[in-house]
């Protein structure tokens, strides 16, 4: 039997009480710098495997992803998961239109030249190679049973922090995806039949690598570059 919980309840709302796990300071370090190993060795990847992935493990990351925390923790998000060929190919047809006209028109020589090292173009044979694409919508306003509309709170800041945490389950189940932005994006909601309160915010293609990936050879940041202690 399960030990009682400890509620307080102020103003109508509950409150349970919480305490995290701790570690010895020895072991903080080492776990940290572990974690730290191992997201080092996450990649973007282009090259998908058609190899098959059980369905609780999409399942198992999207709910990871649905932990993190959002604004008056309304979770404004909407993870739709495509492993249906015939939509994957339309998703691909759609998406090659506008990557297409976004390579040759829309994107500034800049631009384009700071891609040259991704080794980018219009072609993305992964949204029909890889054997789930997941596409994260955004809610930026909810209609309640009475049809009336209330807005969301720090909507792309929630959703950017539940792409985060999808990104990291995925990468920790052993699996590579690819934050993909085909832009513009509003022929997803269309393909996928969204409501009219759901944005597209990000397409993930899901998977294994295929057999011989090559990535390209970016260096991170060091830590001098990306913090400022003051102390
Ligand atoms: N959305 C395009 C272009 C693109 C833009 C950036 I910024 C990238 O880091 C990578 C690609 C595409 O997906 O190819």
């Amino acid at each position: 039997m399960s030990a009682q919980q400890d509620i307080k309840v102020i103003e109508d709302h509950e409150f349970i009480k919480y305490s995290h796990v701790h570690y010895e300071h020895s072991e903080m370090i080492e776990r940290s710098q572990k974690f730290y190993d191992w997201m080092e060795t996450r990649r973007s990847v282009r090259d998908f495997s058609d190899k098959p992935v059980p369905k609780e493990v999409i399942e198992n990351v999207i709910m990871s992803a649905s932990t993190a925390p959002s604004g008056a923790h309304k979770q404004p998000w909407t993870f739709c998961v495509v492993s249906n060929p015939e939509i994957k190919k339309q998703i691909r047809e759609a998406a090659e239109k506008e990557e297409y006209e976004s390579y040759t028109k829309r994107m500034s020589e800049e631009w384009l030249d700071d891609l040259k090292p991704m080794g980018t173009n219009w072609e993305k044979p992964f949204l029909e190679t890889a054997p789930y694409l997941i596409i994260v919508f955004k809610r930026p306003f909810e209609f309640d049973p009475e049809g009336k509309k209330h807005q969301n709170y720090y909507v792309a800041e929630s959703v950017g922090l539940a792409a985060g945490f999808l990104i990291t389950a995925i990468h920790d189940a052993g699996l590579v995806t690819l934050t993909h932005t085909p832009s513009p994006m509003n022929f997803l909601a269309k393909i996928l039949n969204r409501p009219e309160n759901e944005r597209a915010f990000l397409l993930l293609p899901v998977g294994y690598e295929a057999e011989e990936v090559y990535v390209p050879n970016n260096r991170r940041k060091s830590l001098d570059e990306v913090a400022v202690f003051y102390e």
